[in-house]
C-alpha cells in the first residue's frame, strides 16, 4: 500500500518491566503477542528511558527532559509552560488521540490527559493501586490490599474523578480494564479518515504484586530454579538472540539479592509466579487491543511500539506477609532478587541510572514499512518518539502553542531506522537525573553516580558510591569495569557538561 495515509500510533508501555522479562529479549514469560510483533518488526537493544515512572512518562509526552518540564522539586508533575505533547501535537495533524492507563503526570484539572490533548482518557491518574479493586470493600470480599492504610489512588474517566473508584464488576482487573477501554475508544474513534493515536501506558508489572489463579497455576513450577539459575539462563538466552554483547560479562548478583530472597520465605517462588503471571496477562490484553486493530482493517498501516518505563523495581514492601501474594487482600513486591534476575545482565534497579534502571526493549512493528524484522543496536532515548511521531505525522513542531513558547525537541526521530533507510545518529549526548542518581552519555562514554546516601523509593543507598564513575559502553555495557582512575579529564569534562546541562534544564523549567 502507499504511504500517503500517514500511519495509526499504538504506544503501549509496561510499568517496571525488566530489560530481559519478555520471551523475545531472553525471558522464560510467555508473551505471544509481543515475541509475533518483534518477529515482523525491530527489537532495539540500546533504547533508553528516565529511571522512574513519572519522569519517562513526562519525557515521553514532551520529547523534553522531565527536569525541563515538570515543578521543581515534583517530578510526578508535567506543567504547561514551555511544551506540546505528543497528542497536541498529533491533534493539530489531524488525529484522533486516544489514552487508557497510567498517566501520572499530575491530577490537577489543568494536568489531565483530557487537558493535555487527549480526546479520550480512562485510568489511573497516579503511580500505582489494587489491580482487583482501587477502592473501598466490596461485599462479601476481604479489604482489598493497600500500600497504606485507607489509601485509594484518584482514577479519572474523561475529566471526571473517580475517588474511590471501586468497581461494580466482581471479575474487574486493571489490565483487562484498560484493554477494554482502549478497545472502546478503537471502536469510536478507529474507523474513520483520520488515523489515530492511541497511547496504552499499562500499570502492569508494578507492584502490588495481583494476578489471576489460572495465570498464576502455569507458572509455579517454572520458578522453582530460583532467581540466580533464572538470570543465568536469561544471560545465555540474550546471548544467543544477540540482544547484548559477549563481551559484556554477567555482573556479580546484586548485594541486597541474597536477604531480599530469604525474606520472602515459603512465598519465593509464587512471588516471581505472580510477577510473571501479571506479564503474561498484559501480552493477552495486547494480543486483544491488536485483534480489534486487526479487525478494524487498520494492522498494515498502524505503527506499534512496546517499551517499558523504566527498570525492575527491588523495593522491599511485604504489607502482608501471612498472606500468599496475588490476592485481592495482599499487598507485596516482588524483591531485589527477582529484580535482579528481571533487569539481567544489567546492574541495578527502577531509581538508578545504571542501566538495569534505564535500559528497556524496545519493540517496532509496522507491516506496511517495516520488512523482515531484526536488530537495532542504535542509541535510542524515549524523548525520539515526539520529533518521530512529528516526521511521521508530517507536521512541524511548533515554536508556540497556545500562547506559550515552546522548547525544541531534545530527541531525534527515529523514523530513518523505522523506514529502514537510516539510523538514528552516532555521538549522541543524553543526560539522566533522578533524586541523588545522575549519569550522561557522550558516544561510547558513560559516566554515572549513585549518589550520596540516602534512602530513595525504599531501596538503601550505601555510602561510598558519590563519586562518578566512567565506562565505555560499547566494551563494557554491564558497568563492570570503572574507568574513572584511568581518564580524569574525561570525567571532569563530561561532568561540566553535566552541571551545565542541568543549571539549562532549570532555566528551561522557567518559575
Ligand atoms: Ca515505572
Amino acid at each position: 500500500m502507499g504511504l500517503s495515509r500517514r500511519p495509526n500510533i499504538l504506544l503501549i508501555m509496561a510499568d517496571d518491566l525488566g530489560f530481559s522479562d519478555l520471551g523475545c529479549y531472553g525471558g522464560e514469560i510467555d508473551t505471544p503477542n509481543l515475541d509475533r510483533l518483534a518477529e515482523q518488526g525491530l527489537r532495539f537493544t540500546r533504547f533508553y528511558t528516565n529511571a522512574k515512572c513519572s519522569p519517562s512518562r513526562a519525557s515521553l509526552l514532551t520529547g523534553l527532559y522531565a527536569e525541563q518540564v515538570t515543578e521543581k522539586g515534583d517530578l510526578h508533575t508535567l506543567h504547561a509552560r514551555n511544551n506540546i505533547t505528543i497528542a497536541e501535537l498529533l491533534r493539530l495533524a489531524g488525529y484522533r488521540t486516544l489514552a487508557a492507563g497510567k498517566w501520572h503526570n499530575g491530577a490537577e484539572p489543568e494536568r489531565r490527559p483530557v487537558a493535555r490533548g487527549f480526546e479520550r482518557f480512562w485510568g489511573l491518574l497516579s503511580g500505582c493501586s489494587n489491580y482487583f479493586n482501587p477502592g473501598e470493600r466490596r461485599d462479601g470480599e476481604p479489604e482489598p490490599g493497600r500500600k497504606s492504610e485507607d489509601e485509594m489512588r484518584p482514577w479519572c474517566d474523561q475529566d471526571t474523578i473517580l475517588h474511590p473508584f471501586t468497581p461494580t464488576d466482581p471479575d474487574f482487573y486493571t489490565t483487562d480494564a484498560i484493554a477494554d477501554h482502549a478497545i472502546r475508544f478503537l471502536d469510536e474513534c478507529g474507523t474513520g479518515e483520520a488515523p489515530f493515536f492511541l497511547y496504552l501506558p499499562h500499570c502492569a508489572p508494578h507492584f502490588p504484586l495481583q494476578a489471576w489463579p489460572q495465570d498464576i497455576a502455569r507458572y509455579r513450577e517454572r520458578y522453582t530454579a530460583g532467581w540466580a539459575e533464572i538470570r543465568q539462563r536469561r544471560y545465555a538466552r540474550l546471548l544467543e538472540l544477540g540482544l547484548i554483547d559477549s563481551r559484556w560479562g554477567l555482573p556479580a548478583a546484586d548485594e541486597r539479592s541474597e536477604s531480599s530472597y530469604a525474606n520472602l520465605g515459603e512465598h519465593a517462588v509464587e512471588t516471581m509466579a505472580v510477577y510473571a503471571a501479571m506479564v503474561d496477562r498484559l501480552d493477552q490484553s495486547i494480543g486483544r487491543v491488536l485483534g480489534k486493530i486487526r479487525d478494524l482493517g487498520q494492522e498494515d498501516n498502524t505503527l506499534v511500539l512496546f517499551l517499558s518505563d523504566n527498570g525492575g523495581c527491588a523495593e522491599e514492601i511485604h504489607n502482608t506477609p501471612h498472606l500468599p501474594p496475588g490476592t485481592i487482600d495482599s499487598y507485596q513486591t516482588v524483591g531485589a532478587a527477582w529484580a535482579n534476575a528481571s533487569n539481567t545482565p544489567f546492574r541495578l534497579f527502577k531509581d538508578f541510572d545504571h542501566e538495569g534502571g534505564i535500559a528497556t526493549p524496545l519493540i517496532a512493528s509496522w507491516p506496511a514499512v517495516i520488512k523482515g524484522g531484526g536488530l537495532v543496536h542504535d542509541v535510542g532515548h524515549i524523548l525520539d518518539f515526539l520529533p518521530t511521531f512529528a516526521e511521521l505525522a508530517g507536521v512541524e513542531v511548533p515554536s508556540e502553542y497556545e500562547g506559550r513558547g515552546v522548547l525544541a525537541p531534545e530527541g531525534r526521530s527515529l523514523a530513518p531506522v523505522l523506514r529502514q533507510k537510516g539510523s538514528v545518529g552516532g555521538d549522541r549526548e543524553l543526560y539522566w537525573m533522578i533524586g541523588g542518581a545522575r549519569a550522561m552519555r557522550q558516544g561510547k562514554w558513560k559516566i554515572v553516580t549513585q549518589g550520596p546516601e540516602r534512602i530513595q523509593a525504599g531501596i538503601p543507598i550505601q555510602a561510598g558510591h558519590e563519586a562518578w564513575e566512567l565506562y565505555d559502553m560499547e566494551a563494557d555495557r554491564c558497568e563492570l569495569y570503572n574507568l574513572a582512575h584511568r581518564h580524569p579529564e574525561r570525567v571532569e569534562s563530561m561532568s561540566e557538561s553535566w552541571n551545565a546541562w542541568y543549571t539549562r534544564c532549570l532555566a528551561d523549567t522557567g518559575k
